[in-house]
C-alpha cells in the first residue's frame, strides 16, 4: 500500500498549516493570569484595546501607533511601531497565533485590518515597514460607506462629524473581535469588525452600530505589507454579514468589540452618545444565539428617499439596564480603551490615563456579577483558582 504516505500528505500539510501556532513551552504562561497589569507609558496616543493570548500567556496593547507585547508575569516582551494611521481595537486569533487590528488612513480613504505575527515580535522597537510581521488586508466595504456623499452635492466632505455625508455616519472601523456567525453560537469563528460612527444629532441615520462578519479562510492571497506611501485596495469585496444593532448615536461607535465565550454574547463598549432622545449607555451587548431579522433601519431612508431602508437587524441582549422610552438595554460600564473576556466569566477592562504624548493603560481582571447597576465586580485569586 504505497499510495498511503503520499495520500496522507495533503492531509499532514493542512495540519501543518492550521496547527502551526504553538506556544513555545515555558514561555509566557510560566506566570499565572494576573489579577492586574500595567501596559508601560508611551509617547503615542491612548489606549485603544487589547487582546490577550490565554494559552501562550501573553497580553498585547494597541496605543494607536505602538502595539506592546506583555507575558503575564508583567515582563515587556517586544513593541512594534512605524506607522502613522489608526490602530484601533485588537483580537487574537488562536487558530494562526496572530493579533488583528483595524487600523484606518482617512485621509486616504482606507481601513484595513492589520495581521501582526506577534509569535515573531521579541524585540522592543521592531518597525512594521521593514518587518513582515506586519500584513495588511484592505475593507472596501467599509471606504464605500465611509466616502458616501449622501446629500449628493458630488462633494465628499471628509473626516467631519458635522455633514450628512458617510452612510449610517460611518467613520471608519474600531472594534474587532473573533466570534461565531451572528444567530449562532457555534461553526467557524469569523472576524468581526465593527464601525466607527460619528457623533451627529442633527441626523437620524447613525443610530445602529453597523457590524461586519468575515470568513478570513482565504485571506492570505490578499495580505500585503504596509506601504503608507503607496496604499494598497488588496482585500474581500464582499462580506459575509452585514448587521445592525439599534443602540442610539454614540461618539465613533464600538470602540471595544469582544465575543464572551463564556456568556455566548458579544459586548460592545462604546463612548458616551449624545443624543438626549436615548439613554446612552456605555456597554451593550447581543447574545451570540439571537437572529438577525430583516427588518426597518429605523431612521435611516431607502434609495428612493420615501422608504425606510431594511437591514439585518439584531436586537440587544435582554439584560442590563432598561430605558422605558426607547426600550434600549445596556450597562454603564467602561469598556471602550480595552475590553476582553478571557473565559469562565472573567473579563479584563482597562483604565487609560496620562497626558498627551504620554499615555498608560492599567488593567484590572473583572468577574461577570450581572447586576444592571454593577455588571462586574474585580476578580479575586480565587477566581483563578490560586
Ligand atoms: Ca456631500
Ligand atoms: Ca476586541
Amino acid at each position: 500500500m504505497k499510495i498511503t504516505t503520499l495520500a496522507l500528505l495533503p492531509i499532514l500539510l493542512l495540519v501543518g498549516c492550521v496547527a502551526s501556532y504553538s506556544p513555545n513551552p515555558g514561555e509566557g504562561r510560566s506566570a499565572r493570569m494576573p489579577l492586574k497589569q500595567n501596559g508601560g507609558t508611551w509617547p503615542t496616543s491612548h489606549v485603544q484595546g487589547i487582546a490577550v493570548d490565554v494559552r501562550g500567556g501573553f497580553i498585547y496593547y494597541s496605543f494607536t501607533t505602538l502595539l506592546a507585547k506583555y507575558d503575564f508575569s508583567g515582563r515587556l516582551v517586544g513593541t512594534l511601531v512605524g506607522w502613522t494611521g489608526h490602530l484601533g481595537d485588537l483580537d487574537f486569533n488562536p487558530v494562526d497565533g496572530r493579533v488583528y487590528g483595524s487600523l484606518e488612513y482617512k485621509k486616504d480613504r482606507s481601513f484595513y485590518i492589520a495581521v501582526i505575527d506577534v509569535g515573531r515580535l521579541n524585540q522592543v522597537g521592531v518597525h512594521a515597514g521593514s518587518s513582515d510581521i506586519f500584513r495588511t488586508v484592505f475593507l472596501p466595504e467599509v471606504a464605500r460607506d465611509y466616502t458616501a456623499d449622501m446629500n449628493g452635492d458630488g462633494v465628499f466632505d471628509g473626516d467631519i462629524a458635522k455633514t450628512p455625508d458617510h452612510r449610517y455616519g460611518c467613520s471608519g472601523i474600531d472594534g474587532v473581535s473573533f466570534g461565531p456567525e451572528f444567530g449562532r453560537a457555534d461553526g467557524p469563528r469569523l472576524l468581526t469588525v465593527a464601525y466607527g460612527i460619528y457623533a451627529n444629532t442633527s441626523r437620524t441615520d447613525n443610530d445602529h452600530q453597523v457590524l461586519l462578519q468575515y470568513d478570513i479562510s482565504d485571506w492570505a492571497h490578499y495580505e500585503r505589507p504596509l506601504t503608507e506611501s503607496a496604499p494598497h485596495h488588496s482585500g474581500p469585496a464582499e462580506v459575509h454579514g452585514k448587521y445592525f444593532v439599534r443602540t442610539g448615536n454614540t461618539t465613533y461607535g464600538v470602540q471595544n468589540l469582544a465575543y464572551d465565550e463564556s456568556q455566548q454574547r458579544w459586548f460592545m463598549g462604546v463612548y458616551k452618545g449624545t443624543k438626549p432622545a436615548f439613554p446612552n449607555y456605555l456597554l451593550f451587548a447581543v447574545d451570540a444565539r439571537t437572529q438577525p431579522v430583516r427588518g426597518d433601519l429605523i431612521g435611516v431612508k431607502d434609495q428612493s428617499g420615501s422608504g425606510t431602508e431594511k437591514g439585518l437587524v439584531i436586537p440587544l441582549a435582554d439584560d442590563g439596564l432598561r430605558d422605558a422610552a426607547t426600550d434600549i438595554r445596556g450597562w454603564n460600564q467602561k469598556g471602550n480603551t480595552g475590553f476582553q473576556p478571557v473565559g469562565s466569566g472573567l473579563t479584563y477592562i482597562c483604565e487609560n490615563s496620562g497626558s498627551k504624548g504620554s499615555q498608560t493603560a492599567d488593567l484590572t481582571l473583572y468577574r461577570w456579577k450581572g447586576i444592571p447597576e454593577v455588571p462586574y465586580v474585580p476578580a479575586t485569586s480565587s477566581d483563578l483558582g490560586h
